[in-house]
């Protein structure tokens, strides 16, 4: 075994990963994100040990939510950047460390020190994943991990907008820190859990926030999936403020914006509708990219995951990554001490590449985000109570490879004319181009934006418990079929659970990093069931 991994849902075999990723990640790569996450749980039990406030900490903050996010699913794949962000977070805790002279009960991850990589790489191997033996603190310990990853990636976006939340970094420590606790319980690991998903709220709600707050609030759009005859430029991922830059540097250069992926639901806000170039949206989710970057012609950038290895030397010469991103080969763009990042060489590219072949023509329609669902509140409200809309049901989350994900699709078209789906995230491109049609005017796919707004549709939910004066939010007529992918996804459920949804049906299959008595705590406390066959599926939700 030259590596393990098993934080996503295409782990190797449904255990992990054991030579190369699924993903394309190599043995070093994932090697030295081990070892990333060891010298973050370094820096937070300094800091937790010690006592430090953690509002004096401000590259610190940041670099912990930059060193999590660096080790999420098809974010990073570039060694050499994430050897240059060991070294980094190492010298940091080390300076925290001297700041500190009488801190007698550090913990290894506080003190080790490594000479160079094939040290790294041999440190790495003594304190990955599989150096926790008992396989249930292991699961719990790889549970809080992966959702302080989906963490760290919202709070790094809401941090590009200038949004912060203190308690955010104190609790990120104190989890990371508890993950080096030989002492804790099962019992303890499984409330820290839990309290990690009642962060996950806050940072949904802290991004959505910052979002809203710079671009207006989402608002319902037609989408244009067609192209036009400029040149262009493909940005894909989560990051907004990477968006707004980009339109800002293109705009009368006479090479178009298109988003891809995860940068849809970018279209739904009302700040960039002012830019003519903002074409529309080319593409699906982010496995079919080879294909589709391939026909785009023009060059990519990449704010944040999910990237898939190009293989063709010409692709990957158009391939630019920012913030948390990289592969070996892609240009990198940093930005500068205000945050302030130069495209100039993207738009450069865009203009001697030819425009983009067009692979679909139409619309699609999105931007149900919290504010314009509530707009739509009497009509709705109505809806469900003359019966025209039976059940909603939340099919957010993520799309990936495995062709098993055709259930959701499948799951989609024969759901009943009288039932509307409440999406968010990736998962959307399986269902969102398919002819639903309407019920009285409200589409049967309201499509909130990314993965982090999710949150959106926890508040239509809290907001339908109020208009229906309902104790529990599992009274009401929403159901729940998420689909899964990487460590986003996992924030996202933790923080439903947080608020008390159950029944969840997770799938396409459950997480590899449950281990049988993990997985009971939460098929016996929360409901939680994965996939069967669409029709055994629609029988259990719907009884008929
Ligand atoms: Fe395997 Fe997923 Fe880990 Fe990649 S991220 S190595 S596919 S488990
Ligand atoms: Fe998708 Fe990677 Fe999860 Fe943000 S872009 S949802 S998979």
């Amino acid at each position: 075994m030259s590596m393990f991994c098993f934080q996503c849902q295409e782990a190797a075999k449904g255990i992990g990963c054991t030579v190369k990723g699924v993903c394309g990640k190599d043995a070093d790569v994932a090697n030295l994100q081990d070892l990333l996450i060891y010298s973050a749980k370094g820096v937070a039990n300094i800091i937790v040990q010690s006592g430090i406030d953690t509002t004096k900490l401000g590259a610190v903050n940041h670099e912990i939510l930059n060193s999590l996010f660096t080790t999420i699913t098809n974010a990073n794949f570039d060694e050499a950047s994430i050897e240059g962000q060991i070294k980094k977070m190492l010298s940091l805790r080390d300076e925290l460390r001297s700041s500190v002279p009488n801190a007698t009960t550090l913990h290894d991850a506080a003190t080790f020190q490594v000479a160079g990589k094939e040290d790294m790489l041999g440190k790495a191997t003594a304190v990955g994943i599989l150096s926790t033996t008992d396989e249930d603190v292991r699961s719990l310990r790889e549970l809080i991990i992966y959702g302080l990853k989906g963490m760290a990636a919202y709070a790094h976006h809401a941090l590009n907008l200038g949004q912060e939340n203190k308690e955010i970094y104190s609790f990120i420590y104190k989890a990371l820190d508890a993950t080096l606790n030989d002492n804790l319980s099962v019992d303890e690991l499984v409330s820290l859990t839990l309290e990690t998903g009642k962060y996950g709220v806050d940072v949904m709600a802290l991004l959505d926030g910052a979002h809203t707050s710079r671009y207006g609030h989402p608002e319902m759009t037609q989408v244009n999936i067609g192209v036009r005859n400029n040149p262009a430029i493909l940005i894909s991922g989560h990051d907004l403020t990477d968006l707004e830059q980009l339109l800002e540097q293109t705009e009368g250069s006479g090479v178009d914006v298109y988003t891809h992926s995860e940068m849809l639901p970018a279209h739904y806000y009302p700040a960039f509708k002012k830019y003519d170039h903002f074409v529309g949206n080319y593409g699906n989710a982010w496995w079919k990219q080879v294909t589709e970057f391939a026909s785009f012609n023009g060059p990519i950038l990449f704010t944040t995951n999910c990237i898939v290895p190009p293989s063709e030397e010409e692709i990957r010469e158009r391939i630019f990554t920012t913030g948390a991103t990289g592969y070996p080969g892609c240009t990198h763009i940093e930005a500068d001490e205000n945050g302030k990042k130069d495209f100039s060489a993207i738009i450069e590219m865009a203009k001697s590449c030819l425009s983009p072949t067009e692979i679909e023509t139409g619309t699609i329609v999105g931007g149900f985000a919290h504010e314009q669902v509530f707009s739509l509140a009497d009509q709705v409200v109505e809806a469900v109570k003359t019966g025209a809309i039976k059940k909603f049901f939340v099919m957010a989350g993520c799309d990936g490879r495995m062709t098993s994900r055709q259930y959701y699709t499948d799951f989609a078209s024969e759901l009943p004319q009288d039932n509307v789906i409440l999406t968010a995230g990736c998962a959307k491109y399986r269902y969102n181009k398919l002819d639903l049609g309407d019920i009285g005017g409200i589409p049967r796919v309201l499509d909130a934006g990314q993965c982090n707004d999710s949150y959106s549709l926890a508040l239509i939910a809290l907001k339908l418990k109020e208009v229906f004066a309902l104790e529990d939010v599992n009274e009401l007529p929403i159901l729940y079929n998420i689909s899964w992918y990487e460590q986003k996804a996992v924030i996202v459920l933790l923080a439903l659970l947080y608020l008390g949804v159950k029944n969840i049906q997770l799938g396409p299959t459950l997480p590899a990093f449950l281990s049988p008595n993990v997985a009971n705590v939460l098929v016996e406390n929360f409901g939680i069931r994965t996939i069967g066959t669409v029709e055994g599926d629609l029988e259990h939700f719907l009884g008929a």
